[in-house]
């Protein structure tokens, strides 16, 4: 008989996403299960750091300010333009991401709305969000509207925050039920330079929109139909935050975004990507021995 593997939500939580299109799940992840990640934040932090300092753009590497300050304040004298330098989301393969990517508690989350075949998507975001740089929010828009063509469903996002976030550093906020509505044409923001695909006001309908503030290590969970937006940061403070995607594993792997990984299998365990996988972009595991 075929096992059934059903993940770690409770029928509830499984009928709120189905119903919703979207679940928060408070404080899935603990201080030890992000390390990882914020370490390879911090990497990229004193990567830039360094090349602002030989630029002579700053006079100090801030390297003993907390990690939620110190992105903030290396560009607190600076334009929005030096930040943008670098990306207003970063997608470097660094082991600290995977780590989060292939956590055990995310992909058994997933495994209740997609069963056990699990792809990890290519598009992941890491968000550096800092005060001041207007392009930070994130204007309503469905995921889907990014991947129009792929033949790739459900793409569940998985967005987690690495600091506490809110209104006021910049939080999701979701449409519920908008899951059901087909892709909306879309156009391309132009006020802040971003380029992101964005929703006009009327297309929003009539829905009431959820303000999603959660704490660090927390999960929402949301369909890529379904509409939302980020609010910008109007904090002293920079809102870390990273957004995963995940599929079933028949699905488009929408190679022309980069390379995924297989994520879980009960079908095939031995083709489970590792880390040298991931870094070495395969998305199955491959023995090279
Ligand atoms: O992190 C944010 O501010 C926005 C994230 C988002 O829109 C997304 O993950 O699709």
């Amino acid at each position: 008989m075929e096992t059934i593997h059903s993940g770690s939500l409770s029928k509830e939580q499984i009928d709120f996403y189905k119903e919703e299109g979207y679940i928060v799940l408070p404080n899935l992840l603990n201080e030890s299960d992000i390390a990882g990640v914020k370490e390879a934040m911090n990497q990229k932090v004193s990567q830039i750091a360094e090349e602002l300092m030989k630029s002579s753009l700053i006079e100090d590497k801030l390297e003993d300010r907390p990690f939620k300050y110190r992105l903030a304040e290396l560009f607190a004298d600076l334009q929005a333009d030096d930040f943008l330098k670098y990306g207003r989301s970063w997608r470097d393969r660094l082991p600290g991401y995977y780590d989060l990517m292939s956590n055990a508690k995310i992909i058994d989350a997933v495994e209740s709305l997609i069963g056990g075949e699990i792809f990890s998507n290519p598009v992941y975001n890491v968000r550096p969000k800092i005060p001041k740089v207007a392009a930070g929010a994130v204007p309503w828009h469905q995921d889907k509207s990014y991947w129009p063509d792929a033949n790739a469903n459900p793409v569940i996002t998985v967005w987690i925050p690495l600091v506490d976030a809110n209104e006021v550093n910049g939080c999701l906020c979701i449409k519920p039920k908008t899951h059901r509505k087909r892709l909306l044409k879309w156009h391309q923001e132009t006020t802040t330079g971003t380029g992101y695909t964005a929703l006009s006001e009327k297309q929003l309908g009539k829905t009431e929109t959820v303000v999603l503030p959660v704490s660090a290590g927390s999960a929402i969970l949301f369909n890529d139909r379904c509409l939302h937006m980020s609010t910008p940061n109007n904090s002293d403070e920079v809102r870390w935050s990273v957004d995963l995607r995940y599929q079933p594993t028949d699905q488009d792997p929408m190679a022309a975004h980069g390379a995924g990984f297989l994520a879980r299998s009960y079908n095939h365990p031995e083709r489970v990507a590792t880390l040298e996988d991931w870094l070495a972009e395969r998305p199955e595991h491959e023995n090279l021995s």
